[in-house]
Order: C-alpha cells, then structure tokens, then sequence
C-alpha cells in the first residue's frame, strides 16, 4: 500500500520534474535538433565558438561535482513520518512532540565518516544517522551518529581528529579505514577518545543494515515546556528489528562484492515495502539532578547508562519512501545542529557548541552560498519570511520594497513575533581555555563496556584492536595504545599486548560495574527482511524448496535461487548464477542440492563461508551432500533437512542472526 501523501511530498511537487515526452531544449528552452555532432567548419573542420548548445552542455558537465562532505561523505537517504506516542507537554512546547494526531514527515541520511563519496560501504566506522523532521514549527534535526559517545570533548579538536583518522596527507593511503599510524597517534595522545575506540572495535562500527542499527543524539540537549522549564533530554532511535552487526571477515569480503551494500539493502527493503522503523526513545534528567552523575552531562563522551535513566519511547519513524533524485536529496540535504524549534534547546557541552558553528559554515561552502535553505529537500514545509535577501542563486522573488527591520514602508512586516525564545540559562565565569575537571575520567566508561560485553563481543573486540593496531608500522603507538587499556581492563590490555609481542603494560584496578543494554545480545529476533539464498542445481527437489521457501516468505523474508545458470531450475527461476553470487550477501544459506553442486568448489566455498560467518545454514534434500562435500566441522546452526519442521527451525537459526558460539577458528574460507 502506498504511504499517504504528506505534506513534503507534496511541496516536492512543484520542484518535480517528471518523465516526459517533451523534446529536447538548452537551458534557455530553446529546441535541440542534434545532441551527437558539435557545429563545425566542415565535416572535417575544427568546432565552432558559436554552438551555444555544445558549449552549455560541456561547461554545465565541467560543473557538475560540488565538494563532498568534509566527513560522512559517503551516505544514503530516505524520507519517513514521525508519529507521537503520547503528548509531551510537561516537559516541551515542541509542537510535534504534543499532537499525536501529527504526522511529521522526515528524512535521514546514513553515512559513514572517513571515507569519500565513492569508498566501501561495510568499512569499521561510526555511522552518521541524520533526521530532519519538516515540523509545523519549521526544520528540527537529530544530527545522530549509532555511538552514543564521541571521540572528543571539545568541538576545537575536531579538525585534529578528523585529520588523523583520513588518509594520511603524503600519499591519500588509506580510503575509508581507521587502521594506520595518525589515527593511532591521536588515540594514544588523547586518552579522551578511548571511550569511542571502544565502540570503534566492537561490532557496533559494522552494521549489519542502516534498518538494524541505533541512533543517538550523543550531547545533552535540552527541552523547555511552556513555562520555560528546562529539562536535560539524550535522543535514542532504537531500530525495531533490532540492532545487529556483521562479522570482520565478512565486511572484508563485502567491500569487493557488494560496496554498496548497506545502501542497497535500505533501498530495496523500502522499494519492497518492508518499511524501516525506529522508535525514538529519550533519556530524561530534571535539572535538579544534574549533578547526581559520577560523570558531567556536558561531556559527550559520557553515557548515561540505561540502568540509571531508562529509556522512554515517545514516537515511532516509518522511512516509506526512496528519494527520486540521489543529488538532488541525499546530496543536497543539509543538516545542523542548531535548526531547532520551540521546546529544544542546547546545552553548554563544548562540543555541541562547536558543532551548532560548523554546520551552517560547512554548508556555506559545499551548497555555494547563503541561499542553500531554498533547496527543495531543505526548505521547511512552514512559511519561510525574513529580510536576509540576495547572494547566490536566489530563487524567490522577494516583492517587499524593504528588507530591514524595523521598517514603517511595509508594515513592520516581516515582524518578529513570538517564536523560539531561548532558554534563559544564568551563565558567569572567567574567560578561560580550559576543560572543566568533572571531564577528566577517560576510563571508567571505557571499563564500563568491556564489562558488559558477552563473550564473543569481548573476543571480537580484541581482534578489531589487533587488526587495526597490526597495520600500525610504529611500535611506540601501539604501545602507547596498550598503555592506556591497561587502564581499561587487564584482560583485554593482556590479549592486545601479547597478539602484538608486546610486554603486558602496568595494569589499573578496575572497577566491575555493567551495563547490560551495552551489549547487543538479547535482540529483538526475526526472520523479516532476512536474505535467504536458496542453492539449486538439476538435481533438486522443487516440492521441497518451494514449500520451504512459502514459508520462509511468509514471515517476510527474502529468498534468492543460486544456481548455476541463470535461467530456470526444476521450473523455478533462478534470481542469480553462482557466479555472480556470494554468501557474503546473504544472512543464511539452504542448501537444495547436492548431485550437480556437490562437486563444485564455488558451491562448497559458499557453504563453507557461509559456515565460517557463523550463518544459518540448511540443506534439504540432496543439499546434504554439498554439506558434507564442504566438510563443515560438526557444530550449532548446521540444520540437516530431514522431516517437516525444518522451515520453523530454519526460520528460527535465522532470526537469531549468528551462530556466535559457533568456534570457527580452524575454518579456512
Ligand atoms: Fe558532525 C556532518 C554527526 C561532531 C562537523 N556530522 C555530520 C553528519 C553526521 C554528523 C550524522 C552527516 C550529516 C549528513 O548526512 O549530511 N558530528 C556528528 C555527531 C557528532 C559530530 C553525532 C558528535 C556528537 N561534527 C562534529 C563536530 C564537528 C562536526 C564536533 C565540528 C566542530 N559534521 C561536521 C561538519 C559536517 C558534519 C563538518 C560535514 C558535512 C556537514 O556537516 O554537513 O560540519
């Protein structure tokens, strides 16, 4: 069922320039009659400076990049509806946060951060999940990243860390990876982004899908009811399927099969229909309480674990709609910090200070020009009136005969009226550069979520720091790096040093605390959205996999026939050739037949890797002689087909995602 139209969508309209049978124009309408053959001085003679239309048409291609984003360059994006819980006016005027008969539409642009336009989608990395809600009141954005914490403190090191986690400056090596010697240098001299790092290396920094991942708005912000009483607010997006990840050699692999597969997964589950959801959550903290933490609300590389402060859902985003135009949209968009409505405001976090400067400065730059707003994806759908004018491509043609305030020529109009009226903070202090002492712990919360991280996450959070640390070439970093975990946990400080050769380094007493919500066991399970390969080749049994597949669909997941020929297969069609097809892009494997793919290595390497990313793997059939080809040691997650219920235990193997117990340490593929 189509979305119903909302009312961006419909404001897109009038900007929509729809597929048509119109002939050809220049930018000045006039008539193309031959788009192939440059005006020249004889069939054989040099071109003309008189064809207008050759000219246009290569100096309009010449001009056709603007500068992608300094950070979170590569991204993708979708439009969606906020719809409200329950009204929130005891703590917000915000007008979106109190009528639950409101749709909001909104559109978010995931990214990541290192890497260009062009780079790898499945890449270690913090992915950006930026929302903007077109609200009655105008444009609202949750600039959210799927870390609740930062790498640094103060925004006036931002340039500092972004600097060192790009390629490095002498030869632009390497694209889109935090794994070299200036990221690392950065780490060890600035203990402040541990807290990150430990993020960085677990499997949060390689998501699974955009549609399985968290949002968070990372700072304090701020709410203001009515009355003008504030209360601090942490913004979550809580995915509804649950947040899960890939495996590193998995991401590996994807990088060459499928770079753009996270982007891909969220424009095909939309396009199906399989609408992405996200619960907004919030944290909330009176004012009162603002200094009953062992941490500074101010410091956005502190969490305020769950236990503590629980989450409350407040409403839920429906992305429902691809964008027509990726340049257009998901380029063009601009997010910042500081497009807030009445109800949300900022807090002193020195980092959220910065970013409510770089935004609209970056945007200057990489949207030409003041005029920017006026962009379709960017305009707000409310009114928009002022007296800022001119500048770069101005596209409304402002009738007033004043542009200045206050002015008696056009009624005073456009007049400030009641509006956002910020927050009236009491602020004193000394002009000083300096950090506030409550934001010295870099350890604690580092220790926080190594404690509370299950075994495997522990495990795959020590071969994250090897596998980056490994591709480090100076060794006083890495043992700068080693250092500081052993402020960390001895435990993991131990694992790095010795997989380094490293002496242990002097370890601290930590503390034992945990915080459960911290690691991604115990997610929401399901098989919807799932992708199925389905191995067939001449031998299989048809009946079976069609029955299987009924009703693996039936509960909305995706399958793919894998055969060795396109074309058809026991009557069914075949979706992909071997060939052109790796497990890698599946979340599970059936396999269907065994006389025509049993003796085939890209057959058994499909399995096997299958097996080796602790995937749920099926056979039925003669499938189980392509299992045993593939000589799969014997262990969890194998489901051998014999009997009706293999669809319900399949289905099941497959909503708990990974067979993480699964010891695949001896398996090459
Ligand atoms: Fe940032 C882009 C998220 C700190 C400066 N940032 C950008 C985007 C996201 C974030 C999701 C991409 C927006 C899009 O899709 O267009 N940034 C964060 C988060 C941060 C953070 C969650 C810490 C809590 N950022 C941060 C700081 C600064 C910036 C401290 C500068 C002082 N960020 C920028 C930027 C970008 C940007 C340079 C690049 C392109 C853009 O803004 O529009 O201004």
């Amino acid at each position: 069922m189509q979305p119903a139209r909302d009312a961006k969508d419909q404001q897109l309209d009038e900007h929509r320039v729809p597929v048509d049978d119109l002939n050809m124009t220049t930018d000045q309408g006039s008539r193309v009659d031959d788009t192939d053959n440059a005006l020249r001085a004889g069939t054989r003679g040099p071109t003309l400076m008189e064809d207008f239309h050759f000219r246009e048409k290569i100096t309009r291609f010449d001009h056709e990049r603007i500068p992608e984003r300094v950070v979170h360059a590569r991204g993708a994006g979708a439009y969606g509806i906020f719809e409200l819980y329950e009204p929130l006016g005891d703590v917000t005027s915000a007008a979106f946060l109190n009528d639950t008969s409101v749709k909001t539409p909104t559109f978010v642009r995931f990214s990541t951060v290192a890497g260009s336009r062009g780079s790898a989608d499945t890449v270690r990395d913090v992915r950006g999940f930026a929302t903007k809600f077109y609200t009655t009141q105008g444009n609202f954005d949750i600039v959210a990243n799927n870390f609740p914490v930062f790498f640094i403190q103060d925004g006036i090191k931002f340039p500092d860390f972004v600097h060192a986690v790009k390629p490095e400056p002498h030869n632009e090596i390497p694209q889109a990876q935090s794994a070299h010697d200036t990221f690392w240098d950065f780490v060890q001299l600035q203990p402040e982004s541990l807290h990150m790092i430990m993020w960085l290396m677990s499997d949060r920094a390689i998501p699974r899908s955009f549609r399985m991942m968290q949002g968070f708005g990372v700072h304090t912000f701020r709410l203001v009811n009515a009355s003008g009483q504030g209360t601090f607010v942490k913004w979550h997006w809580r995915p509804v399927l649950g947040t899960y990840s890939l495996v590193w050699d998995e991401v590996l692999r994807l990088q060459g099969n499928d770079p753009d597969y996270n982007r891909r997964d969220l424009w095909e589950t939309i396009e199906r229909g399989a609408y992405p959801e996200y619960e907004l959550c919030v944290q909330l903290v009176p004012e009162s309480r603002e200094h009953d933490f062992d941490f500074d609300l101010l410091d956005a590389t502190k969490i305020i674990p769950e236990e503590q402060v629980p989450l409350r859902p407040i409403g839920k985003m429906t992305l429902n709609r691809n964008p027509q135009n990726f340049f257009a949209e998901t380029e063009q968009v601009a997010f910042h910090t500081a497009n807030v409505v009445p109800g949300i405001d900022f807090t002193n976090d020195p980092l959220l200070q910065a970013r409510n400067f770089s935004y609209l400065d970056t945007q200057l730059l990489r949207l030409a020009g003041p005029n920017f707003p006026q962009i379709p994806i960017n305009r707000p759908v409310n009114e928009v009136r002022n007296d800022q004018r001119d500048g770069f491509h101005q596209h409304m043609v402002h009738e007033s005969r004043t542009s200045y305030a206050p002015n008696s020529i056009s009624g005073g109009c456009p007049g400030a009226v009641e509006g956002y009226r910020h927050y009236q903070e009491k602020v004193e202090g000394t002009k000083i550069r300096m950090r506030s002492p409550s934001f010295e712990d870099h350890y604690s919360q580092s220790t926080l979520i190594w404690n509370s991280m299950s075994d495997w996450e522990k495990q795959h959070i020590v071969a994250a720091f090897l596998f980056e640390l490994g591709h480090v070439e100076r060794k006083h970093i890495k043992e700068g790096v080693v250092r500081h975990l052993g402020q960390i946990h001895p435990d993991l400080a131990s694992q790095v040093a010795q997989g380094l050769g490293l002496p242990a380094p002097a370890m601290a007493q930590v503390h034992s605390d945990t915080s459960p919500a911290l690691s991604m066991t115990g997610q929401p399970r399901s098989v919807a959205t799932r992708k199925i390969a389905i191995l067939m080749g001449d031998g299989t049994d048809a009946a079976a996999v069609t029955a299987l597949r009924r009703e693996l669909e039936a509960q909305g997941a995706i399958c793919e026939i894998v055969a060795p020929a396109e074309g058809t297969v026991g009557g069914v069609p075949v979706d992909r050739q071997l060939s052109a097809a790796n497990s890698v892009i599946y979340d599970a494997v059936v396999a269907a037949d065994g006389a025509a793919l049993a003796p085939m290595g890209r057959a058994q390497f499909f399995v096997k890797e299958a097996f080796k990313h602790q995937k749920a793997i099926a056979s039925v059939g003669s499938g189980r002689r392509l299992v045993e080809a593939a000589q799969l040691p014997n262990d969890v997650g194998v489901l051998i087909g014999d009997g009706n219920d293999i669809a319900k235990r399949f289905a099941e193997a497959v909503a708990g995602h990974r067979f993480y117990e699964r010891d695949v340490s001896s398996v090459p593929a």
